[in-house]
């Protein structure tokens, strides 16, 4: 029995000798890489986090004390340490252990968010909270560099530098790395923190002449702090977080869990907000992650847990953006590009190794994406912003007043949009084409397939006067799906027969409704399968449609409140054409971890189960063809 299969929860660490605590972050690391290797997951931040999270969990007492995670991307020894060591064999599989912390698997997890930069707001109300209702608990915040580029993050430490009342301890973890080295005048900062050996040196002096002296607390903590702001302004004159008047400890070995709970211990003893800066290493102990160049395994695939070799991911959706953005940047060279830390998850690395004066990494920061976006179009350029679709909710409000009102020449390129499946609630790409439907003037493109989005993001870059979207899915586009006619810029991917159902398929879901028109052509049903491309505004042509046709379907990968269907359905009502509708599309709920195959099938957007639904309102219509219908679903139900 190793030492962690004794670990039924964080009380366990302290009573474990040096030697157990060593051997215990080696099965860590083993349990890690065993773990991820078959699903994939956050590898290379945990492997470097092991020290600091055993360190943190030694010095505090969680659940009573909180232990806040940002992003929660770094969690997974901290579920290990907190008695969930044994179901690392279902990491991120259904029904297993999320890859985020989740308040249902364990009271130690209490944010389960994953999108960056919010743990210091969490933990400034959390240590408000309890410092006014008067219970003695302190709030561990754990940052990374990257996260700490986000603007909320900012606004969190501009009011916890008053919050003197606040036991909270902010831990920046900082690997000088989001997916990529962190960019921006912060890193630059952290960096003169990070390599001031005297600094360190002279402080560490200080630090163990203070502690031999009994009853270290706030009054020896503060001198030493007022020694240390003598010396950083001798030698760190760039003073990072003292200058916003936070109390600073650091930095300190981030792999030295002795050393990390040292300087824990100081922080918790001073009873006010405090920032213990950490270094450490993404991948740390793992060969394969620390020589990997592109992320370290911040995000890996399956791999081989021997060579570190990982499994092709094959063509996905952002390959084809990949090259035609390369292309449009060959012939414009007013195109520009902002990633928000994600340059090779969003496909912008090629675009960044030819232009590399025309890319902008502007860190954890779509906010800040979208307006200085807003900007450079100001300015006589035509800026691409690519970011995960979830992420885009950040900068709604910039998309709407900094870009559109406006009327700047922007496109957003929304990658993951839809479901995405293993990453969970916070991830899925549900929200977008609700959102943005309320943005005067915004134009809204959702490619059905690789050819599309070259097209569609050639068409997009070409508006000037309006800020332009393009959303489309993870993972492998399908085959490409050819249109037999085109009316008026929509494309007419199926017509069969008489008019009975007309379905309008929204981006990826192009190929499903082809596949449910297969299902109710079989049926005998006439079916018409339209294309809109740009989904927003509502194509005429589809209006003309849907007057034409029994039934009207609209089928997207989007969340069904606001979203594409309701908007053709309010569309129709305005021009007076009450063709009965049916919407399929995400139901407004959080989803839970589950293959994104699984999940459309929970959800019933599965050719199968569309087809289904249709052929049974189309029985429920009645009329003339009651006969056939019925005898359609009767059939539907057996063989669909
Ligand atoms: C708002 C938002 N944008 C982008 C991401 C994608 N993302 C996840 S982790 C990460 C990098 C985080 O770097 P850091 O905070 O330094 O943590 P590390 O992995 O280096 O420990 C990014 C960009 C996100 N989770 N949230």
């Amino acid at each position: 029995m190793g030492v962690l299969d004794a670990i039924s929860g964080p009380r366990d660490l302290r009573r474990l000798s040096d030697d157990e605590l060593e051997t215990l972050a080696s099965e860590i690391r083993d349990l890690l890489i065993s773990s991820c290797a078959p699903v994939g997951g956050h590898l290379g931040p945990n492997l470097g986090v092991v020290e600091l999270t055993m360190a943190i969990h030694r010095t505090f007492d969680s659940p009573r004390d909180r232990v806040v995670w940002d992003t929660g991307h770094q969690a997974y020894v901290h579920k290990m340490l907190t008695g969930r060591a044994a179901q690392f064999d279902r990491l991120r599989v259904e029904g297993g252990l999320s890859g985020y912390p989740s308040r249902e698997e364990s009271p130690h997890d209490l944010v389960e968010n994953s999108h960056a930069s919010t743990a210091l707001s969490y933990a400034d109300g959390l240590a408000k909270a309890y410092a006014i209702r008067g219970e003695d608990r302190h709030v561990v915040a754990v940052i990374g560099d990257g996260a700490l580029t986000g603007g909320m993050a900012w606004e969190a430490l501009n009011n916890i530098a008053v919050a003197n009342r606040s036991k909270l301890v902010i831990v920046v973890n900082d690997n000088g790395r989001s997916y990529t080295p962190t960019i921006g005048g912060l890193t630059t900062a952290l960096t003169s923190l990070r390599t001031s050996p005297r600094y360190e040196q002279v402080l560490d002096l200080v630090k163990r002449r203070l502690n031999a002296v009994p009853g270290v607390g706030p009054a020896a903590y503060d001198a030493l702090h007022a020694m240390k702001k003598g010396l950083k302004d001798a030698v760190a004159p760039q003073g990072l977080f003292e200058d916003l008047g936070l109390k600073y400890v650091g930095p300190v070995d981030g792999h030295d869990r002795a050393a990390v709970e040292h300087a824990l211990s100081q922080a918790k003893k001073f009873n006010g907000p405090v920032i213990v800066h950490a270094l450490t290493r993404k991948g740390f102990g793992y060969d394969a992650a620390e020589r990997h160049e592109a992320d370290q395994f911040h995000q890996v695939g399956p791999f081989d847990p021997d060579s570190g070799e990982q499994e092709s991911k094959g063509t996905i959706w952002t390959n084809a953006f990949t090259d035609e953005i390369v292309r449009i940047g060959q012939r414009r060279q007013d195109v520009v590009a902002i990633t928000a830390a994600m340059m090779h998850p969003v496909g912008l690395h090629q675009f960044q190794a030819r232009f590399p004066e025309r890319t902008f990494d502007v860190g954890i920061a779509e906010q800040h994406a979208a307006t200085s976006a807003a900007g450079l179009a100001m300015g006589g350029l035509h800026p691409v912003v690519a970011i995960y679709a979830t992420f885009l909710n950040r900068a709604f409000d910039q998309v709407l007043m900094d870009c559109a009102l406006h009327k700047c020449g922007v496109t957003f390129v929304l990658d993951r949009a839809g479901v995405t499946g293993d990453d969970g609630a916070s991830h899925n790409g549900m929200w977008d084409m609700s959102i943005l439907q309320v943005v005067p003037g915004l134009r809204l493109a959702a490619p059905r397939d690789a050819t599309r989005v070259r097209e569609l993001l050639n068409e997009a870059v070409d508006v000037e006067d309006a800020p332009t979207v393009l959303r489309f899915p993870k993972g492998p586009p399908p085959a490409d799906v050819p249109a037999v006619d085109t009316i008026s810029g929509v494309d007419v991917l199926v017509r069969n027969g008489t008019k009975d159902v007309l379905v309008v398929a929204v981006g990826a879901m192009a190929s499903t409704a082809v596949e449910v028109a297969d299902r109710l052509v079989a049926q005998g049903i006439g079916v018409t399968v339209v294309d809109p491309r740009w989904v927003k505004p509502v194509n005429p042509a589809i209006v003309d449609l849907a007057r034409q046709h029994r039934l009207v379907v609209s089928i997207e990968d989007n969340g069904e409140t606001g979203g594409c269907g309701a908007v053709l359905l309010q569309t129709l009502n305005a021009a007076g054409v009450h063709t009965p509708f049916q919407l399929h599309a995400i139901p407004q709920q959080f989803l839970a971890h589950a293959k994104r195959g699984r999940i459309l099938e929970q959800i019933g957007l599965t050719p199968q189960a569309i087809a289904l639904g249709i052929v049974e309102h189309i029985t429920a219509l009645g009329d003339d063809r009651v006969g056939r219908t019925s005898r359609a679903a009767v059939d539907a139900d057996r063989t669909l």
